[in-house]
This record gives C-alpha cells, structure tokens and sequence, in this order.
C-alpha cells in the first residue's frame, strides 16, 4: 500500500509537473512583453540589447520624445518565439487626449489577446523626487494582479559604480516596494557600457539570459497564461473576426503572419472609432493595467 501510495504520489507530481511545463514553457507559445517606464529611461535601447541588436527600435538622443509608436519585433531566442512591444513614455507624457489615443490603441492590439510579461523599465540614478513620482505613478497604475506580470529592468547599469544591484534596490524605500511588488523580480543592463562585457554578473549577455530565464519562471508560475481584461480581449475579438475576413477575401495569398498584421490595422481603425466615446489616457491605461487575468483555457494561443 505504502508503495502503491508512493506511486500514486509520483504519478500525481509528474502529471503536475507536466501540466506546468505543458502550459508554461511550450516552445512554440509566443511570449509577448510589453516595455514601459519613462521617456529617456531606455526602453527602446533596452529592447536592443535583449534582441542582440541595434537596429529594431529606434532611438534618439537629440529629442525629448523618442519613440512616437508603439512598435512590435518578433525574434526567435533559442527555440523561442519572443515578441517585444517598445511604447513611448506613456507614464510621464503630457500628449494631448486625442494624439494618445491612436498610440495607446496601437499597444493594445499590438499585446492582444494580452501581455506574458511586463518590463518597468527604471533608470539606475540617484534617487530624485522625479523619479520617486514615477515609480508611485507606476504603483497606482498596476492592479495587484498586473504585477504578478511584471519585472523590473534597471538600464544605465554602469551607474551603479561598483554598488550591487541588491545594495542599490535596497538603500530606496519605493524602489524596495516596487521590486518586492514585482515578486522580487530585477535585472540590470547597461544598453551603452555593457555590451562588450563578455564575462560576469554586471554585463548585458548574462542579465538579458537571466531576464529571459526570470520571465520563463514567471509565465510558468502563472500557470502559463498571461494578463488580459476586457479591451485586450475585445480587441483579440475583432482582430479574429477581421482574420476571417481576409482569408475568405484574400483565399490564401497572404501568409498567416501578414494576415494578422493587416488584420490587427483594420482592428485599430475600428478601435479607435468604437472606444472614441471614451474618455481615454487615464481610462484606457488604467483599464488595460487592471481587472481580470484568464489562464490559458480561456485564452486563444499559438501564434
Ligand atoms: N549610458 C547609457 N545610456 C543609455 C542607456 N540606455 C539608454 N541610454 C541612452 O538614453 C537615451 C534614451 O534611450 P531610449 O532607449 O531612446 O529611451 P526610451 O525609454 O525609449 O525613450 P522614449 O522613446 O522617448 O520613451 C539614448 O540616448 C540612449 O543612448 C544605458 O543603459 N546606459
Ligand atoms: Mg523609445
């Protein structure tokens, strides 16, 4: 009895351990992540650096405001499908309601049916109350379950003069709040200093690994699912019924790829029209931050 137990508890744990993986760690299970944080933090640099590139999200120095759009790559990271969507600095901005609208349409269908994983993209500096007013805006902005989602990804690693990443995290009460919010979860690059580092904890080869091993951890932990609330599924919706559309239409043509592409502008233009009654910035990023996650039943997969 005593063995047949041990068995059944085995077989159970096995069966458990599978499911996990099943549900968290298919390979061919695109991860979306979503980067957000200030203007000038390095979002789109720090995309960069996690793609090996330096080509896929555009920076400038020169401009106050870098990125306009919302932008989404999609790279194959060991066997991985990962796809990352830069957003201009949607927490500080001052953009008036109606040139916002499209932009924050745009990230929304870009992350449909909803984000795996949420990047908070902070600077390593000296603490300021500027920053200090980021970093509780952010805190405001994210539900309970949206950081559940989310990982902190310190940039301007080499500020750090030599500090450990924990010593920095912890010399700051907010920032300790934020980063035990986020499950604990933290890396560090340095999108400009680290990227010849070939060895060590500090360089960019190492963390970006790490980030990636952390945001597999935490899909798996999530039971495999990823953050959604009712406008990323109505946009999943339509986004669907405008597929159907194009295939009926264009009779395979088109690859399945491109077809989600079109289908997704056609989805954004009747977005745009449908949510346009809404009063939005506030209301839309407080949506699309909060309510509900679906685990993986609920939610359609595989591209
Ligand atoms: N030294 C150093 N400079 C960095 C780092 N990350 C970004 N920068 C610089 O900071 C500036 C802004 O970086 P971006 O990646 O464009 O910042 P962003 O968050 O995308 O900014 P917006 O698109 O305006 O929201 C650029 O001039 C980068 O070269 C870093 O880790 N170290
Ligand atoms: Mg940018």
């Amino acid at each position: 009895i005593v063995c047949s137990n041990l068995q059944a508890f085995q077989t159970a744990q096995n069966a458990l351990h599978l499911r996990g993986f099943v549900l968290g760690t298919r390979p061919e299970q695109d991860i979306r992540i979503v980067l957000l944080g200030k203007t000038g933090g390095g979002k789109s640099i720090a995309g960069n650096t996690i793609f090996g590139q330096d080509d896929v999200f555009l920076s400038d120095s020169s401009s106050i405001s870098a990125t306009q759009k919302c932008k989404a790559h999609t790279k194959n990271i060991k066997g991985r499908n990962i796809t990352l969507i830069d957003t201009p600095g949607f927490f500080d901005t001052d953009i008036p309601e109606e040139e916002l609208k499209p932009k924050i349409v745009k990230c929304i269908t870009e992350c449909a049916p909803g984000p795996h994983a949420f990047l908070i993209v902070l600077k390593v500096e000296r603490y300021t109350v500027h920053e200090n007013e980021a970093v509780v805006k952010i805190e405001t902005y994210f539900s309970p379950e949206a950081f559940k989602y989310a990982t902190v990804l310190f940039t301007h690693g080499d500020q750090l003069n030599g500090l450990t990443v924990e010593k920095f995290v912890q010399q700051n009460a907010d920032l300790n709040k934020l980063v035990e919010k986020c499950g604990g979860r933290y890396h560090v690059i340095d999108n400009k200093y680290w990227n010849t580092n070939q060895q060590g904890r500090y360089s960019n080869q190492y963390q970006v690994a790490e980030l990636l091993n952390t945001i597999e951890k935490m899909v798996r932990d999530n039971g495999g699912g990823f953050y959604t609330n009712e406008m990323l599924q109505e946009a999943e919706r339509l986004i669907q019924a405008e597929i159907e559309g194009l295939r009926k239409e264009l009779k395979g043509q088109i690859s399945e790829k491109e077809m989600r592409k079109q289908a997704k502008k056609r989805a954004r233009e009747k977005l745009l029209i449908k949510w346009s009654g809404i009063q939005v910035l506030k209301s839309y990023i407080v949506q699309t931050l909060k309510i509900k996650t679906y685990g993986l039943h609920d939610a359609t997969i595989g591209y």
